[in-house]
Order: structure tokens, then C-alpha cells, then sequence
């Protein structure tokens, strides 16, 4: 099997410090950070759901995954961040609240940072009072919620409405995503913009800035 395909299986496996080791021979050779994430380590989280949904995973193997995953990640994360401008603007970032997902939200993070915006990161289980107190504290020009179940997807509309509710909501582009949120769904809860991924996070977050 090739790097990636490895790389992949090693998440897949939970074997943390495989895909530790994988991954930084993979940089070694010069494969680009991007690749190595968006071939090996974000798929490899794509299998792990399917086989949690056919009963062939518990909880406790989605969490080794998701660790196995993470110990690839923080190698390639200190090279997207390596390119870093000076500030574009600033996002609050974080899954919404009843969700404990983190990747994905920790990838639009770094992605966001990469694309030279300044960052702060909410964590899990964001209330949408959290929100609302980061934003008043911090002055943002996005908020970005990311949610994976859809029984927090509503969360994201509330907070919307928690926002506008405090007066906060006029000069705020509110972007969302995950893997159950769609457009349809972002234009229903008056989300400025959806992203399928957190590259395309950063690209409408520049369309909307300039
Ligand atoms: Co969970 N889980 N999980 N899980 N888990 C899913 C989401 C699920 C689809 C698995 C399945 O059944 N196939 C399913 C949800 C079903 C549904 O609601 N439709 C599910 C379930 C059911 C659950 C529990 C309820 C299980 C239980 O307890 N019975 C439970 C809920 C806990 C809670 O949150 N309250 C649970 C728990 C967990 C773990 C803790 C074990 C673990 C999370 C570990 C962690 O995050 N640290 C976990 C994992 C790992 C997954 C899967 C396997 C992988 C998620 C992931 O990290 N994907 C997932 C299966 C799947 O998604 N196919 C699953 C990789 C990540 C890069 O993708 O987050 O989609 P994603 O982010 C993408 C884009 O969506 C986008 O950018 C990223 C790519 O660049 N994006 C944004 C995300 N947020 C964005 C915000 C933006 C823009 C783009 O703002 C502008």
C-alpha cells in the first residue's frame, strides 16, 4: 500500500503512534501537508463513521480513531500555520452546543489561522450565551459553528437568534457547517454561508471580507 493508504489504515486501526510515524515520513518525503490531510488523515474518519453506523465500531473505537488521527494532525498542523499573514480578520470558531465533535471545527481553526485570520477557538458544547459573551468580548467579523449530529443542528439557529436577540447580529457574517448541514439548511436559519469543507470555510470568508 502506498504512504496515504497507510496513513489511512492507521487511523482507521487507532494506531496512534503508526500514523505519527507514517506521517512524518510522509513530509520527509516531501508530500505537502494538505495532501497528507485531505488523502490520509481526513478520510480515514469517513470509514470510521461508516463502520460505527454498521455496528462494527463502538464509541471506544471512534475515540482511538479520532486520537490516532489527531497524533498525524499535529505534526501537518505547524506547516499550514507556517505561511501565516498578517490579520485579515477575526472568527470566533466552535461546535455548537449538545455537540462534542472537535475535528472538524479544530480544522477550520487551523485553516482560518493559515488563511490569515485571527482565531479564538470556543472549544465543544458552545451555548449559545457563549457565543453571545465572545462576541461581545472579542468583537469578531465571523462566527463559525460547526455541528456533526443532527439533533445540533438546531443549536445553530438558535444561536442565531441569540445573537440578533442581544444586538449583535448587524455586522456579523455567520458562517456554519459539519457533516449534516447543508445550504438549504444554512439559508433557513439566516447563516450568511454554508462550507463543505474548511478550506472553503477560509474562500468564502475572503469573498466576504473584500
Ligand atoms: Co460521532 N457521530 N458520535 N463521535 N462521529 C458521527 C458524526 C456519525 C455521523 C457517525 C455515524 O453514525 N455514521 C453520527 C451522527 C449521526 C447523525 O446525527 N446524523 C455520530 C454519533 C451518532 C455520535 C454519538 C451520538 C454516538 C453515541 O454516543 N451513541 C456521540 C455524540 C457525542 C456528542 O457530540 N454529544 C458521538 C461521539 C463521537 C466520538 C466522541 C466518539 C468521536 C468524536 C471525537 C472528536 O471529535 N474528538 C466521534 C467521531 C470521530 C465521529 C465520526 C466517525 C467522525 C467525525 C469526524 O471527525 N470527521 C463521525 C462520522 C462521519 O462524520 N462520517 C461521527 C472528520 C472531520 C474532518 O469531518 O467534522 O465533518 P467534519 O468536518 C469537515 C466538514 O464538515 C467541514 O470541514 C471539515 C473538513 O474540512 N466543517 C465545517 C465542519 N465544521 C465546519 C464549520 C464551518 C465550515 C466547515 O463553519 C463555517
Amino acid at each position: 500500500a502506498n504512504l496515504l493508504e497507510e496513513i489511512q489504515e492507521g487511523v482507521i486501526n487507532g494506531q496512534a503512534p503508526r500514523v505519527k510515524e507514517l506521517t512524518q515520513t510522509a513530509l520527509d518525503q516531501g508530500m505537502g501537508p494538505q495532501t497528507v490531510l485531505n488523502e490520509g488523515l481526513v478520510p480515514a474518519m469517513a470509514v470510521v463513521g461508516e463502520k460505527f453506523q454498521k455496528g462494527e465500531f463502538f464509541i471506544s473505537e471512534m475515540m482511538i480513531s479520532a486520537r490516532a488521527m489527531y497524533s498525524g494532525l499535529n505534526l501537518v498542523k505547524p506547516l499550514l500555520l507556517s505561511q501565516k499573514a498578517e490579520s485579515k480578520g477575526k472568527a470566533v470558531v466552535a461546535t455548537v452546543q449538545g455537540d462534542l465533535h472537535d475535528i472538524g471545527k479544530n480544522l477550520v481553526c487551523m485553516m482560518m489561522e493559515g488563511g490569515g485570520y485571527e482565531v479564538v477557538d470556543l472549544g465543544v458544547n458552545a451555548t449559545p450565551d457563549k457565543f453571545v459573551a465572545a462576541v461581545k468580548e472579542h468583537r469578531p467579523d465571523f462566527v463559525m459553528m460547526s455541528a456533526l449530529l443532527t439533533t445540533t443542528m438546531a443549536n445553530m439557529g438558535k444561536t442565531i437568534q441569540a445573537l440578533s436577540d442581544n444586538g449583535l447580529r448587524a455586522n456579523l457574517k455567520i458562517g456554519i457547517g459539519g457533516a449534516p448541514v447543508t445550504q438549504r439548511f444554512a439559508d433557513s436559519i439566516g447563516a450568511d454561508f454554508y462550507a463543505a469543507d474548511a478550506g472553503e470555510a477560509v474562500t468564502k470568508a475572503n469573498m466576504l471580507i473584500s
